[in-house]
């Protein structure tokens, strides 16, 4: 079973700011961790603060992986192209987020995703990520 985990922009940025929303694991430290504890899987992380990236990442592995978990990011409430991409792809999209984005400001309550993917885990720290990862065993 060959899984990505897909973070967009200012992801990397997680356990340096902002702990009281994201926690304070840097998200390498917490892929080290899963990929010890799913050892059996082809676990693959890629993060980009660049949209056409994300996108091409989509394309390369959405025909071939048996599952993506995706964390956009802000581009979960702004990006068609995105949307589209996910729309566009075989393999099933769980998106992702770690805080709950419905208890936050309007504009984080709109997704461009969603509406494509397979379903939507959010609001459980890093543990969305655990998460839609059972979801797809
Ligand atoms: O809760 C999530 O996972 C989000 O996708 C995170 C995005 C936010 O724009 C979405 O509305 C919800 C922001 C990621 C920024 O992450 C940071 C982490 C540490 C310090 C600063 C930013």
């Amino acid at each position: 079973m060959k899984i990505l985990i897909l973070n967009g922009p200012n992801l990397n940025l997680l356990g340096r700011r902002e702990p009281t929303i994201y926690g304070n694991l840097t998200f390498d430290e917490f892929f080290e961790s899963l990929k010890k504890k799913y050892a059996d899987i082809t676990l693959d992380y890629f993060q980009s603060n660049i949209e056409g990236e994300l996108i091409d990442k989509l394309h390369e592995v959405g025909f071939n992986y048996h599952g993506i978990i995706l964390n956009a990011g802000a581009y979960t409430h702004t990006s068609v192209a995105i949307g589209d991409a996910v729309k566009g792809i075989e393999t099933p999209v769980v998106e992702v987020h770690i805080s709950n984005v419905h208890a936050r400001e309007d504009f984080r309550h709109i997704s461009y995703i969603a509406p494509n993917a397979k379903g939507v885990i959010a609001g459980f720290g890093l543990q969305s990520y655990e998460l839609a990862l059972e979801s797809f065993l």
